[in-house]
């Protein structure tokens, strides 16, 4: 087993797979998964891949040429996370590491730490200091904006595979239509059953004050983004006067903003997207602050990478569950009773279906 790596190459292919349940959110239904997927190649001969969340598919296609130049910054050095985490920083830091750039850099990123996990013959969970014990999780593959009747049957057929919860998207033109939603799907699902809600930042304060007030009292377990993203100082107004927990994070861009946002004092809870907080450098310093402020720390998307990474975090909380990229991966997650099994493989154990990719590329 090689203990010390040096850099080759880095390549990237972009795909989009159909997703068996299209996502409305009050922002944009989303139909296919349009991802970039990414590989490191070690002088050695071990590989690291990732994949980034690109939402179009022009994104991923013109992320191409971006990794393919860090590839040729980062060629020859030595694989050690922290240093090429912070040649990754210093290569993006004239056009900002922002926006689309954040998927290369955390991609690239969560890429090499995998290349390390393998050669070291570990789990990355195991890796980062956690155990492989499964992850509480819930089933986020639907339930986007529908009718009552329809959310209700869909959060019903959500359960299967043991789930203990599910997320609904809010946000519609009144309140009245979302509670309907919420009331629909509250009364179809056992008591025990956790309801998340999540209106993609789509009220103004004023309206996300008066929605979530009224879902005091409907069984819900967190509401999240309310507002605009990074309106922390109204969302702290919200966060005292509503008895639910909120929940905000996903589009944290590194540590910095979540630092201001607990300052702030705008969630109770936070959840990393693996793109946005900085891969899995980024979640690492992120879970350190959210452990020093005894803050539940949850996951966006990425659940194959997230499974880990909620192992090796100490207020770990609930993994996102969606399986938009399961064709593309040969192991994919696998639930067991609503809990996620961490794989027991070196690395973080996704490997690419070769022949998957070639039918979902993009030209
Ligand atoms: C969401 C965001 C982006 C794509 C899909 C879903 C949503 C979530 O905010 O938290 O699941
Ligand atoms: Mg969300």
């Amino acid at each position: 087993m090689a203990d010390r790596l040096t850099i080759r190459s880095l390549s990237a292919t972009p795909v989009t797979v159909p997703m068996k349940r299209p996502l409305g959110t009050s922002a944009q239904t989303i139909k296919d998964a349009s991802l970039l997927l990414v590989n490191l190649l070690t002088e050695e001969g071990i590989k690291g891949c990732a994949y980034a969340f690109c939402y179009l598919p022009s994104v991923a296609r013109a992320l191409v040429p971006v990794v393919e130049e860090l590839g040729e910054a980062l060629a020859g050095q030595p694989l050690v996370p922290v240093d090429i985490a912070r040649r990754i920083s210093r290569h993006f830091k004239l056009p900002g590491v922002a926006g689309p750039l954040t998927m290369v850099a955390a991609s690239v990123d969560t890429a090499a730490w995998d290349a390390f996990a393998i050669a070291q013959g570990l789990p990355l969970a195991r890796l980062l200091g956690g155990a492989t014990e499964p992850i509480m999780a819930y089933n986020s593959n639907g339930l986007g904006l529908m009718t009552p009747e329809a959310a209700a049957d869909e959060a019903e057929a959500l359960l299967e595979g043991g789930f203990k919860a599910v997320k609904l998207r809010l946000g519609r033109a009144d309140l009245d239509g979302d509670l309907a939603v919420v009331r629909s799907v509250r009364k179809r699902l056992p008591d025990d059953i956790h309801l998340m809600v999540d209106f993609n930042q789509a009220l103004s304060f004023a309206e996300a004050m008066r929605r979530c007030s009224a879902l005091e009292g409907e069984g819900i377990y967190w509401i999240e983004e309310p507002l605009r993203h990074d309106d922390y100082r109204h969302a702290a107004l919200i966060a005292q006067a509503v008895k639910t927990p909120l929940q905000i994070g996903e589009n944290f861009t590194g540590v910095q903003p979540m630092a201001a946002a607990l300052a702030a004092g705008a969630s109770d809870y936070v959840m990393f997207d693996l793109d946005r907080i900085g891969g899995v450098t980024g979640w690492q310093r992120a879970a350190g602050l959210a452990a020093s402020h005894d803050r539940e720390v949850s996951s966006h998307l990425f659940p194959e990478v997230s499974v880990h990474l909620l192992a090796a975090t100490p207020t770990r909380h609930w993994l996102e569950y969606v399986d938009w990229a399961d064709v593309l991966i040969a192991e994919p997650l696998r639930i067991e009773n609503g809990m996620a099994i961490v794989p027991d493989r070196p690395g973080h154990g996704m490997r690419w279906v070769e022949s998957a990719v070639t039918k979902y590329k993009l030209d």
